[in-house]
């Protein structure tokens, strides 16, 4: 019955994997066709698991078994179905499907639950349209700031908030995107915390110029003094990418005068982060100095690290254990939806080993085994949730 299960969700993972907004590689950002198509898919799949679905106004795919008993509360399952550009096809579709078929087999098994589950796929985690991450478990907590607002067109989103206290918990599974556990050994680790990250955009100004007549001694060349900036990230002493940068009106024979980049940091400790950034903005002040630029510094978007929730933590470790597994606890360096989430209910989270941790990456891959285990745990965990909900 079980391994039936995990081969579905292969199965269903590689049908999804099909819905992209970019032909030949997989492509799904917040609010495009592709993931209205995706929603279409992953709730027929939620329908025929006996949930009600609808979509909220915030995008967001909602799959809901009702309790019997009245006034019950709800607990949260799922994770994201959009995806990074050329993503691989498991970040975040993983942890949808493995909580719908959970919940296939406890409803096929007959099990009467003291508490409403409600199965979500997220439509905004990566942030790859706008660049702030969490649009869809933001809108759904109630989170989104002004400032996100001013930045989307999708204002409506705003009112996909849900009563704060009608929640009692998040579970996500999700691939591991690190090396830990197969190094291991291990099918599947509990996690203890979530990295907070900050995102920015980092604008040097300079002069556009002819490449053939102004002398190297008098430019100010916008992508040069990026390209300094880009090997000091790299030797800031935290988790610093640069993963995007624009070159405005770019030609090979224009000296830069416009370039934007994106920045992101991320630390388990949010004061450390936070020093590393002001270092960043420091140097890039220097560089934009000393090369008669002027510099942009705009903060996109900033998250605390998040602990994990204690007791949901051990049920997940005791569901684990009583698989005859080694529990592995570990933090997350990505961040998930989970983030969004803790700021109304406690969260938790299981990581799944993923082939040489690779992710953001079309190779991303998981054994049809450790998707087995996955559904297991996660089934068992609502088992035992329902025994002291
Ligand atoms: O960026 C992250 O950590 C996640 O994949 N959105
Ligand atoms: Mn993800
Ligand atoms: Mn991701």
């Amino acid at each position: 019955m079980i391994s039936h299960s995990a081969k579905i969700v292969q199965q269903r993972i590689g049908a999804l994997a099909k819905i992209t907004e970019e032909p030949g590689r997989i492509t799904r950002t917040f609010a495009s066709p592709a993931m209205r198509r995706a929603n279409e898919l992953v709730g027929a799949w939620m329908r025929a698991a006996g949930l009600e679905v609808r979509v909220d106004a915030a995008f967001n795919l909602l799959g809901r078994w009702n309790s019997t008993q009245r006034g019950a509360k709800t607990f949260l399952l799922g994770s994201h179905l959009d995806t990074v550009r050329d993503a691989g096809k498991y970040d975040g579709p993983l942890g949808v499907l493995t909580a719908i078929s959970a919940v296939e087999l406890l409803r096929e098994r007959g099990v009467k639950l003291p508490f409403n589950v409600e199965v979500v796929g997220f439509s905004d985690e990566e942030g790859v349209r706008y660049q702030t991450t969490y649009l869809g478990s933001r809108a759904l907590a109630g989170t989104l700031t002004a400032a996100d607002l001013a930045r989307i067109e999708e204002k409506q989103i705003v009112t996909a908030r849900r009563n704060k206290n009608e929640f009692f918990g998040y579970a996500e599974v999700h691939i591991e995107q690190g090396p830990v556990l197969e190094k291991k050994k291990i099918p599947v680790g509990v996690v203890t915390a979530i990295a907070g990250q900050s995102r920015l955009r980092v604008e040097f100004l300079g002069v556009a110029g002819h490449a053939g007549t102004v002398p190297m001694t008098l430019r100010h060349d916008a992508l040069a003094g990026a390209a300094e900036f880009i090997l000091a990230v790299e030797k800031c002493g935290v988790l610093a990418t640069v993963g995007k940068i624009e070159v405005a009106n770019g030609a090979s024979n224009v000296i830069p005068g416009n370039v934007s980049l994106t920045l992101d940091v991320r630390d388990q400790n949010d004061s450390r982060r936070l020093a590393a950034v002001k270092a960043l903005q420091i140097k890039a002040q220097n560089i934009a100095q000393r090369r008669g630029l002027r510099l942009n510094w705009t903060l996109v978007q900033q998250t605390s690290a998040v602990p994990c929730d204690k007791t949901l933590t051990q049920i997940f470790s005791q569901c684990v254990a009583q698989r005859g597994l080694e529990v592995l606890k570990l933090p997350s360096g990505a961040g998930h939806d989970a983030v969004a989430l803790s700021a109304i209910c406690p969260v938790a989270m299981l990581f799944v080993r993923c082939k040489g941790g690779i992710s953001h990456n079309p190779a991303e891959s998981v054994k049809t085994s450790d998707v087995r285990v996955a559904v297991e745990v996660l089934a068992d965990f609502i088992l035992r949730l329902a025994k002291h909900p």
